[in-house]
């Protein structure tokens, strides 16, 4: 199976749902009329594509429509699929370049059970297999389990985890993990960090403080600071973005779980009101299952084909 079809059947529940919607409207109205528009409206929000994002789409539709003198719903559909990767376009996540900066730090932030440690072992798992010295940093001191769970994702990968107690100072973990990464000559230094919401006060001063211990020793670190969200939470990541960013400036997203929601939408929203990198999308619990965000790819997996419509 090809990458592209493998991300077809990953993003079913989606592809479902907004197709399905979709390739309905085209082949039971092959002429324009308004209610195509408000009916593809619909669609979009249902696929949690957010009230803002499809107001620019429609509106961006029409205005191609017309200039392109469009008067079948066939055309319209193309017309669509490309204002969409406009959009997606902005998010399209190039090459992370770690242009000569050693370690690298990337700090993962989020809130509860989105699958922060699960990206980041699976990345991990990438940066290794691509030839690189990965190590791991247990930052996530707070949950009771966090740091075991780390160790067994370095365990079963063979990648090195550095960890204190339960309990201990995150920014002091980091700034450890920091130290023993450029004593042991590593590409990459990964940090875990605790899940939270963006009320907890608490929490949210322990990443600014993290984020301060390490510039301390590298300016620049972390050099990548990446939310993961998943996409099974539809809108609600739209704030989750917003509050983070807050407090501590981001530099990419990871988009998690988009092979058990319908909603994986949600995406298009991203790539719209942040224009932030998508670094990667998760697709499943294995370790394979982390896929680079192809703008091109993804548009095809959830849209349906032109020749069905
Ligand atoms: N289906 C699916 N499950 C995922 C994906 N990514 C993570 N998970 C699952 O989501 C659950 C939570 O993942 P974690 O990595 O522990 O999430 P976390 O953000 O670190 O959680 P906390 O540290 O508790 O805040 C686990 O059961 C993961 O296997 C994905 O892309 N698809
Ligand atoms: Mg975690």
């Amino acid at each position: 199976m090809s990458a592209k079809e493998g991300l077809f059947s990953r993003l079913r529940k989606t592809r479902e749902s907004l197709s399905s919607g979709l390739a309905s409207i085209f082949s039971s109205s092959p002429k324009i009329s308004e209610g195509v528009y408000e009916e593809i409206e619909d669609q979009l929000i249902m696929a949690d594509l957010g009230v803002q994002t499809t107001q620019t789409i429609l509106s961006e539709l029409r205005k191609k429509a017309v200039q392109s003198r469009i008067e079948s719903s066939d055309e319209l559909l193309s017309v669509l699929k490309s204002v969409i990767l406009d959009l997606l376009q902005y998010s399209e996540a190039t090459e992370q370049s770690t242009d000569g900066k050693k370690p690298f730090v990337i700090l993962m932030v989020g809130v509860n059970g989105v699958g922060k440690t699960t990206t980041m072992a699976k990345m991990a798992n990438q940066y290794r297999n691509s030839g690189n010295r990965v190590l791991l940093a247990a930052c996530d001191t707070f949950r009771a389990a966090a740091i075991e769970q780390l160790q067994s994702w370095g365990q079963r990968l063979d990648i090195p985890v550095i960890a204190q107690s339960h309990g201990a100072d995150a920014a002091a973990v980091a700034f450890d993990a920091y130290s023993a990464a450029q004593a042991r000559d590593m590409d990459y230094l990964l940090i875990d960090s605790a899940g939270r919401q963006h009320t907890h006060g608490d929490l949210m001063d322990q990443l600014q403080k993290l984020k301060r211990v390490l510039g301390r020793v590298d300016e620049n670190a972390p050099h990548e600071v990446l939310l993961t969200v998943d996409a099974g939470n539809g809108q609600n990541v739209i704030s989750q973005v917003e509050n983070f960013n807050k407090a501590i400036p981001l530099t990419g997203l990871c988009v998690t779980k988009l092979d058990g929601t319908a909603r994986g939408g949600v995406v298009i929203s991203l790539a719209d009101r942040f224009k932030l990198p998508i670094r990667y999308i998760g697709v499943g619990e294995g370790v394979d299952d982390l896929r680079p965000f192809i703008a091109e790819d993804f548009v095809d997996a959830l849209l349906p084909e032109l020749s069905e419509s």
